[in-house]
């Protein structure tokens, strides 16, 4: 087992395989059943366990690629190296397609919003300088649960014995995988033979439970070596303790039962375990409105009648929603992270002695916590409850952007105009991307009369996301194109992938919000870091040679150059000149409220109106239509 084999010798071996080894059923994978009132959610694909045979030997490579595609992996995104080599080679014969990137932190942003789409991502790279530049990517993909594996060319076992001081090594052998550490839920460096095959089922069906990345380190002299495949038998789907779920479920009902305004607040575990259809069901079956926050912005569809906005103390898409989520007398958070972003910088005010948190982690109803409950039987447990159903008046009905009436049309672009003009434009078959930046913080107000999706690196927060993230969502689904919003300073770090989305012929629909800067930095702390070289945006379609590309200016040439986009089917970059100083009411209101709780001087500017809503029935178009000229 321990020799490599030539390529010939790996083609007549394979075609002699007889099946073996059946790998049984792990039923925490098996997805449930669909209500079918999740419309968000039927974009996102379930991942079905991988079957069973395989031969009883393979080349490692083979398997590694073999495996990952049956349990969904379609694309790989990444850069070869030379310690790569070898396994890229074993990657391009394996059913999955190889996405060469421009840079790797761009294969890890794709392959995140890949992921968060299909259920399942592949990073690979080459060793340190390579999968270290990934890091900080895969580290958002950690932070926010998006499955990604990693995997790594490496030195080879052979390379190892004496310590040499071989190029890319960074201080010992083991750095990199150590670093990966932090980062991820599993590991492995695939040295040994007999291990190998259940060190990668180890470390996929990690990625695939916990829905967080994973990391695979291949050296060289491995990947063409003949590996046993016998497969250990899943780890065994984890059960709730029945009167534990009881016993919680009984408070639960209690105190939705005795509340007068209960909320729920849909969290991302909602999306990522793809269990928003439950959630739906509770609400629809007890007549709770539901919130999202920055991070679930879309897991539940923004045009069902009991949806209220999004959530975030101070940064929440409109006032109806903060007042609501703040007066309830029980938030019922289901999936929800709370970090100090989805919460709006501490702005947020919900008191623990009347929220219930339900998640993947745990289950705490007010000061206490319930151990061993799965948080899909406790939501199972809920859609099967029978309570009065509550009374409800919705504050702010479903409603979208005002049209942009002729008269305006000369008007100059802010970023509230900016987000009203998108929203007036989406529809389902659109997905919002946005990066870090104004282009977040703005986009909470993104509503739309037809439900759009929205993705963003709305906790860990790396700018550089939304261009790249374009590239996966495109790979992962047909059905959603990609409308990027980004900022100037973000556009800069990863805005060459560009390049890479037209090679493979995919057409976003990219905003630059061109602000001459680092606005939001700038309306912290001035100073001459927020400065940064201004480019000629509307070139880079000719640099990279296919696209098109405008400058706008007024709100009625945003409104063109949407129109025009949509109707063509090839990448656009509209570069969106915002003045200097205008910033969302969002990054306003954030702005000043943690000024004043970290005793900061902002710079004193007025705070932009919200934008003026119209309400119009779910499902018209009629305002777009009355947009144009
Ligand atoms: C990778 C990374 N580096 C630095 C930051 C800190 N940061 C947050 S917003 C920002 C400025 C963003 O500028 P731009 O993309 O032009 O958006 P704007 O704030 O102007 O809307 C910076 C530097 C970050 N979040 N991520
Ligand atoms: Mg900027």
């Amino acid at each position: 087992m321990s020799q490599a084999f030539g390529g010939n010798e790996r083609v007549s071996r394979s075609s002699h395989r007889q099946p073996v080894f059946r790998r049984p059923t792990d039923l925490s994978q098996i997805p449930l059943k669909h209500n079918g009132s999740a419309a968000s959610e039927s974009q996102f694909k379930n991942r079905q366990p991988p079957p069973g045979d395989f031969p009883a030997g393979m080349p490692l490579g083979e398997f590694l690629f073999e495996y990952l595609y049956r349990c969904g992996v379609r694309h790989s995104f990444g850069i070869p190296g030379d310690f790569a080599l070898p396994t890229f080679a074993w990657l391009e014969k394996s059913k999955i397609e190889n996405v060469t990137m421009t840079h790797e932190p761009g294969a890890g942003f794709a392959a995140d919003a890949y992921a968060r789409v299909n259920g399942i991502g592949l990073v690979c790279v080459t060793y340190c300088v390579g999968g270290l530049n990934v890091v900080n990517a895969i580290a958002g993909a950690y932070a926010e649960k998006s499955p990604i594996v990693i995997v790594s060319g490496a030195p080879g076992r052979k390379d190892r014995e004496k310590d040499p001081l071989l190029h890319h090594k960074v201080k010992t052998f083991e750095t990199q995988r150590r670093v990966y550490d932090e980062v991820t839920v599993a590991s492995a460096v695939l040295l040994d033979e007999e291990r190998a095959a259940a060190e990668i089922v180890r470390c996929v069906d990690a990625c695939l439970r916990h829905k967080r990345p994973v990391y695979i380190e291949v050296p060289h002299d491995m990947v063409d070596r003949e590996i046993p495949i016998a497969l250990p038998r899943p780890a065994p789907a984890q059960i709730s303790d029945p009167p534990t779920l009881q016993a919680a479920i009984d408070e639960t009902l209690g105190l939705i039962r005795a509340a007068k305004s209960p909320v729920i607040l849909a969290g991302v575990e909602l999306a990522r375990y793809r269990l928003a259809h439950l959630t739906l069901q509770i609400a629809e079956r007890m007549n709770i409105p539901i919130a999202t926050d920055l991070l679930s912005k879309s897991a539940i569809p923004e045009n069902h009648p009991l949806y209220l906005g999004v959530y975030g103390g101070a940064m929440s898409s409109d006032e109806h929603v903060r007042k609501y989520l703040e007066s309830s007398d029980l938030v019922l958070m289901l999936g929800t992270f709370i970090t100090d972003m989805s919460m709006g910088f501490y702005t947020a005010k919900l008191d623990r002695r009347r929220t219930i948190l339900a998640t993947t982690e745990q289950v705490s109803v007010r000061y206490h916590r319930y151990e061993s409950i799965q948080f899909a039987d406790f939501l199972e447990a809920l859609t099967k409850t029978k309570i009065r159903p509550k009374s409800f008046r919705h504050p702010n009905p479903h409603a979208v952007p005002k049209p942009l009436q002729r008269k305006e049309r000369a008007e100059p672009l802010t970023v509230m105009d900016f987000f009203r003009i998108l929203s007036l434009h989406l529809d389902e078959n659109c997905c919002v991307i946005a990066d870090i930046g104004d282009s977040i913080f703005g986009a909470v107000a993104v509503c739309s009369a037809r439900q759009a999706q929205f993705i963003a690196p709305a906790y860990y927060m790396s700018m550089g996301f939304a261009v790249p993230a374009s590239i996966g969502l495109s790979l992962a689904t047909k059905k959603l194109r990609p409308y990027v919003v980004v900022g100037d300073g973000a556009f800069q770090m990863t805005g060459t992938e560009i390049s890479t989305a037209v090679r493979l012929g995919l057409s976003p629909v990219i905003f630059v919000l061109n602000n001459n800067g680092y606005g939001t930095m700038r309306r912290i702390h001035e100073g001459g870091f927020n400065v940064i070289t201004q480019w000629d945006y509307a070139k880079i379609t000719a640099l990279v040679g296919a696209g098109e590309a405008v400058t706008v200016t007024t709100r009625g040439e945003l409104d063109e150059a949407i129109g025009w986009a949509q109707d063509s089917t090839e990448l656009a970059v509209i570069e969106v000149k915002i003045p200097q100083d205008d910033i969302s009411p969002q990054l306003a209101r954030i702005g000043l409220e943690v000024a004043k709780v970290r005793g900061w001087k902002i710079p004193h500017r007025p705070v932009p109106g919200n934008c003026k809503f119209s309400r119009s029935a779910p499902g018209s178009r009629k305002d777009k239509h009355a947009s144009q000229p």
